[in-house]
């Protein structure tokens, strides 16, 4: 199903409860085509519906995340070919998946892919990782998001910046910047970001799905709006069966057995 040839474009490892993806056309730096984003958004879908999966890690094969949306695939559209065809519609889809998705940026996320990464939940990078949004070099702009996540993310200062500039950034800039949660050593990038996945993969998963929606909602709405929505959330909890089993385990210290009930 997700094979184009003999090799995928996105690769799909099962762990557990984790289910890594890893965007696979190494020598294209995972540019983004048409193909390769629907083969992503379908096997997001395919595993948010499927209950032996809790988690998702996004990664990429060779020295890239996403070298950002394919610039031969791009180069000669024009207005009507974007308007008429919606390209890369498929991302919201990755947007409305239900269960965390981390990003472990192994090397370079620009354009589309540091967009591409910030559309997962939080992101973990190799000390190896670059980041930027390099459109403004090529006559364009960012339009997956960037403009508007980034300045949730970093502040409009610094988005401004590297919207402005395109420049670079090393895991580090960004981490300080806001945008990357954590930096680890290239070599454990895989396992520090399965085992975060393993982590929230073992708590109540009705309990994780509204966690995660209360957080974007800040990004999304008014404080006013946003609050309110975390108050009714928290609320909800409490009609859970795994709020129930969390807190008594922790009166009784041992650990849960949460049920997604
Ligand atoms: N698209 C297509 N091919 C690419 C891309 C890309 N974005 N990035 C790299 N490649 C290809 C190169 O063409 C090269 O292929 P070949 O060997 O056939 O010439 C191969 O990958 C290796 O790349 P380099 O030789 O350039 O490797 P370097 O180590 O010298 O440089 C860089 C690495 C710095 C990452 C460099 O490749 C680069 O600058 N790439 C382009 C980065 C960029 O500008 N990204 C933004 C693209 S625009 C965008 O993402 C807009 C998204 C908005 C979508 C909106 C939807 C509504």
């Amino acid at each position: 199903l997700f094979c184009q040839g003999a090799e995928p474009l996105v690769k799909i490892a099962q762990n557990g409860a984790v289910v890594t993806l890893t965007m696979n056309r190494p020598k294209a730096l995972n540019a983004l085509n048409t193909a390769i984003a629907a083969e992503l958004a379908a096997a997001l879908v395919k595993y948010d519906a499927d209950s032996s999966v809790n988690a998702f890690v996004l990664t990429g094969e060779g020295r890239a995340f996403v070298a950002g949306a394919d610039i031969k695939m791009m180069a000669p559209l024009s207005f009507a070919d974007w308007h008429k065809n919606d390209l890369f519609i498929e991302f919201e889809k990755v947007r409305q998946i239900k269960k965390p998705i981390i990003a472990a940026v192994n090397g370079f996320a620009l354009g589309g892919g540091c967009e591409l990464a910030m559309l997962c939940d939080f992101i973990i990078a190799s000390e190896k990782a670059v980041f930027g949004q390099p459109e403004i070099k090529l006559g364009t702009i960012p339009g997956l998001g960037g403009t508007q996540r980034l300045t949730g993310l970093i502040g409009k200062a610094k988005a401004m910046e590297w919207v402005l500039t395109g420049k670079q950034y090393t895991a580090e800039e960004a981490e300080r910047a806001g945008l990357v949660a954590r930096v680890v050593k290239h070599e454990d990038l895989l396992k520090v970001a399965q085992e975060t996945a393993a982590l929230i993969a073992s708590y109540s998963q009705i309990t994780v799905a509204l966690a995660k929606d209360c957080v974007n909602k800040s990004l999304e709405s008014s404080l006013n709006d946003a609050l309110a929505y975390e108050k009714r959330s928290f609320h909800a909890t409490f009609a859970t069966e795994d709020q129930k089993e969390g807190m008594k385990a922790f009166v009784e210290k041992r650990a849960p057995a949460f049920k997604n009930q």
